[in-house]
């Protein structure tokens, strides 16, 4: 066992097309419906892990030293006593992480935080340097992601590239599955619309969404949505793809808004900007459509083809925004970190 090996994950961040709001058990994070997202290729973290003589694990984001007892990094700590509980391991870590994309401008990142602190423990402790060894090991990446999603929801379909569903399944079985047919290329143009912190987690206002009049009907219409939304990926089918997608992301909002007490994610600025997407698509023709997760932020959704036209009006409108697209899924490797 060489001490001095330095094990990375890079591991992407997912936009959901189909919503995971609300769990029907918190403990073993059972989601209330089955979602679907799609991985994204640039927004990603890059973790690393390696083995130490410490009394405690260390985890950096950036080059900040963050201890167990800071509020914002406690879950990582959580996750990684989790891990070590399952695994029976009993060294320490040395954690360093860092995201592709700008921390401070409110895109959800613990899909890709999870996903990549899990990677990187797991094989680290494991002395396991790829997937194929993983596999060898009798640790599938269905068993990976269930890992990670116990860390953050978000990050179980965080295991795959493409189109991925999280199929929440009968008790006791959940599985991450990822749509081989839908090999389309799309781009997701996340225009930041504020930079404020949450005013609420996201584990907080899951919790939430059962108080809502509106949550049964949504999940009573999950399902359906699901596969129209499958059929529409497999077709490469933007029409109907589309007004699929901002309904659902209203519809989640719509639950969060009418909540007890209600959770608000976005206000004024973005409303505003929604109706510059709408404008874009009606006045001007370009077959863009808008999704929103816990947050401000407003991902545009759009083919190639499309891409240059909505820069032009971003940039015409003065916006800020970053240009991702689907994405083939997380990566690891070992290292020398001497060499
Ligand atoms: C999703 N979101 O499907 C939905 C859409 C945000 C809106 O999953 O409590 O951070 O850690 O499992 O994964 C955000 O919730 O919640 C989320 P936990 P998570 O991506």
């Amino acid at each position: 066992m060489n001490l001095k090996w330095e094990y990375c994950a890079t591991a992407p961040s997912n936009i959901a097309f189909l919503k995971y709001w609300g769990k029907s058990a918190e403990d073993t994070q059972w989601p209330a419906n089955d979602s679907l997202s799609m991985t994204l290729a640039n927004c990603v973290t890059e973790t690393s892990a390696m083995r130490a003589d410490l009394r405690d694990h260390q985890f950096y984001f950036g080059n900040t030293l963050y201890q167990r007892s800071d509020q914002r990094w406690a879950k990582v700590y959580q996750h990684l006593d989790r891990l070590s509980a399952a695994f029976g391991m009993r060294e320490r870590l040395i954690i360093r992480s860092r995201n592709s994309f700008p921390d401070s401008c409110g895109i959800a990142s613990s899909a890709s935080g999870f996903m990549a602190l899990t990677l990187a423990a797991l094989a680290c402790w494991n002395d396991l340097e790829s997937f194929e060894a993983f596999e060898s090991h009798g640790i599938s990446r269905n068993d990976l992601a269930q890992c990670a999603r116990m860390g953050s929801g978000s990050a179980f379909r965080s295991i795959f590239g493409g189109y991925v569903q999280w199929d929440r399944g009968p008790s006791p079985d959940q599985q991450v599955v990822q749509m081989v047919e839908g090999q389309w290329i799309l781009h997701d143009v996340i225009v930041l619309i504020s930079e404020e912190a949450k005013p609420m987690s996201s584990s907080e206002a899951h919790r939430l969404a059962w108080t809502s009049p509106l949550f049964p009907v949504r999940l009573a219409g999950s399902m359906q949505r699901l596969e129209h939304m499958k059929d529409a990926l497999v077709q490469k089918d933007m029409s109907r793809l589309g007004p699929l997608l901002e309904i659902e992301a209203l519809e989640m909002h719509a639950v969060m808004m009418s909540s007890t007490p209600a959770v608000r994610y976005f206000g004024n600025a973005t409303a505003t900007f929604l109706v510059e997407v709408r404008r874009m698509r009606m006045e001007l023709g370009i077959p863009v459509y808008f999704t929103i997760d816990a947050g401000p932020n407003v991902h545009l959704i759009c083919e190639p083809a499309m891409l240059a036209r909505i820069e032009a009006e971003l940039t015409k409108s003065k916006r800020r925004y970053i240009v991702d697209q689907v994405g083939s899924g997380p990566s690891l490797i070992r290292r020398n970190p001497d060499v």
